[in-house]
């Protein structure tokens, strides 16, 4: 059985939110970053983790997409245009949306003190509503980044636009509230969310 390492209010919910997805079965083991739980799979002691035949797998996008691929559901097969559209906008995800908030959370809490910039935070959101206007328009008229079909960089941006919303990004248009909400109304998503 999987076991998914990491606390609830992390990149972890991704990974349990995909396992509830696919309906396989999973332990999860709730430990921080850096703790001996984690440490002892993972040395960077980053989470989340998947521990799958016996392997410790990092990174949440990789894991998503490795689950995905192994049960065959939540994404288009390898190997065909619409999976490279649906890399290309997971890819967007990560570099413009959970860089951004990734950051500015370093620079407002992670870093040691003498180290942070936080008016980092001001450049960074007016990037991050320049995303915006462009993952709406990517959107249209969904439901899904890839129209009818729910897939992993679903997942992802929803997990971020939470994240967002907590960090005080802005996330305006009504669109793209419509979609956090339509996202997170997923049995599966409401299921991981309680874990
Ligand atoms: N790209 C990685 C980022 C992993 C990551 O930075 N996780 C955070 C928690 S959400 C963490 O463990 N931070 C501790 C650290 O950076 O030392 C992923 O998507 O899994």
């Amino acid at each position: 059985m999987y076991q998914v390492i990491g606390t609830f209010r992390s990149r972890t919910l991704r990974v349990l939110w995909m396992l509830e997805e696919l309906g396989v079965p999973y332990e999860h083991i709730q430990a921080g970053p850096h703790s001996d739980a984690v440490k002892n799979v993972n040395p960077d002691g980053k989470i989340p983790v998947l521990v799958a035949e016996g392997t410790a797998l990092t990174d949440s996008s990789a894991i998503l997409t490795y689950l995905a691929d192994k049960h065959g559901g939540v994404t288009f097969p390898a190997g065909t245009i619409e999976r490279a559209r649906q890399d290309g906008l997971l890819h967007k995800v990560l570099d413009e949306v959970d860089a951004a908030l990734w950051l500015a959370t370093r620079h407002t809490f992670y870093l040691p003190q003498d180290q942070r910039m936080p008016e980092i935070k001001g450049p960074l959101i007016w990037e991050f509503s320049k995303t915006m206007r462009s993952m709406e328009n990517i959107l249209g008229d969904g439901p899904f980044l890839m129209g009818e079909t729910f897939t992993v960089p679903d997942i992802v941006l929803t997990h971020c636009l939470g994240w967002a919303i907590n960090a005080k990004f802005p996330v305006e248009s009504d669109n793209l509230r419509a979609y956090i909400k339509r996202c997170r109304g997923r049995d599966a998503f409401k299921r991981a969310a309680e874990t």
